[in-house]
């Protein structure tokens, strides 16, 4: 068999699964995220300032995706609420089958919320659907404001850009309404916050956006 129609298999078993993984969470009213970003954007910190915010009674759980190490998963589960590692060997992205088996052992009816933080990468993760309620993609102002041009794939698919590290403005050369104007030629609706998740700012706004994905689900 060659490259192509392996690849179409793959990915339309994967699509299966996640059907069935979305089904699930809709079932149990868990509103399920996938944050998708090149390495080092910021996705771990932002689930960090995240959880920090919460009550400690909030039912959220963490899965987060790297190619070695229980890193981020060590960071995350200092705020209490359940973290897990799923470790990929190699592979460039998480995939449904990944996510149905990072979920076991953990009840459903348990929880509200459910992170899913990819393994760094702009390409790969934009393909996989994981049964997320929505995809949110986020970009470092150290990273360049071609970046939704360049891997328009994942700014398509992802509901909203959190473009972090604006703490960093002053020192590199980020042309913040082009990287605006850049997403939207891409997704014309897509959603934007900026934040700072050393300063604090614009965090707001981000817990704004969650809150009104959790009233959509309430209402659905
Ligand atoms: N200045 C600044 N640094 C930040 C901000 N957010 C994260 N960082 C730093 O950026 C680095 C990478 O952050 P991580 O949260 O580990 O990034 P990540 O996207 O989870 O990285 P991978 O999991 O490896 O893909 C760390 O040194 C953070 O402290 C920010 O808003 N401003
Ligand atoms: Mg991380």
């Amino acid at each position: 068999m060659n490259r192509v129609p392996l690849e179409k298999k793959v990915l339309s078993e994967n699509d299966r699964l996640a059907g069935e993984l979305r089904e699930r969470f809709r079932e149990h009213g868990v509103l399920c995220l996938n944050l998708i970003s090149s390495p080092g954007a910021g996705k771990t910190t932002l689930l960090e300032r995240t959880l920090e915010g919460f009550p400690k009674d909030a039912r959220v759980a963490v899965l987060t995706g790297d190619i070695q190490t229980d890193n981020d998963a060590r960071r995350l589960a200092r705020w209490g609420f359940p973290a897990r590692q799923i470790t990929t060997g190699g592979a460039c992205h998480l995939d449904a089958r990944m996510i149905e088996r990072g979920l076991e052992g953990w009840r459903l009816e348990d929880l509200d919320l459910l992170f899913i933080e990819n393994v760094g990468n702009l390409v790969c993760p934009a393909s996989y659907d994981l049964g997320e309620a929505a995809k949110i993609v986020v970009l470092s102002v150290a990273e360049g404001e071609d970046k939704p041009l360049k891997y328009p794939s994942i700014f398509f698919k992802s509901a909203l850009l959190v473009l972090n590290k604006v703490d960093l403005l002053p020192y590199v050369p980020f042309d913040l309404a082009q990287a605006r104007e850049n997403a939207r030629r891409v997704h014309p609706e897509m959603e934007i916050v900026e934040v700072s998740c050393v300063s604090g700012s614009g965090l707001d706004q981000w817990q704004s956006w969650l809150a009104r994905q959790r009233e959509g689900m309430a209402v659905a």
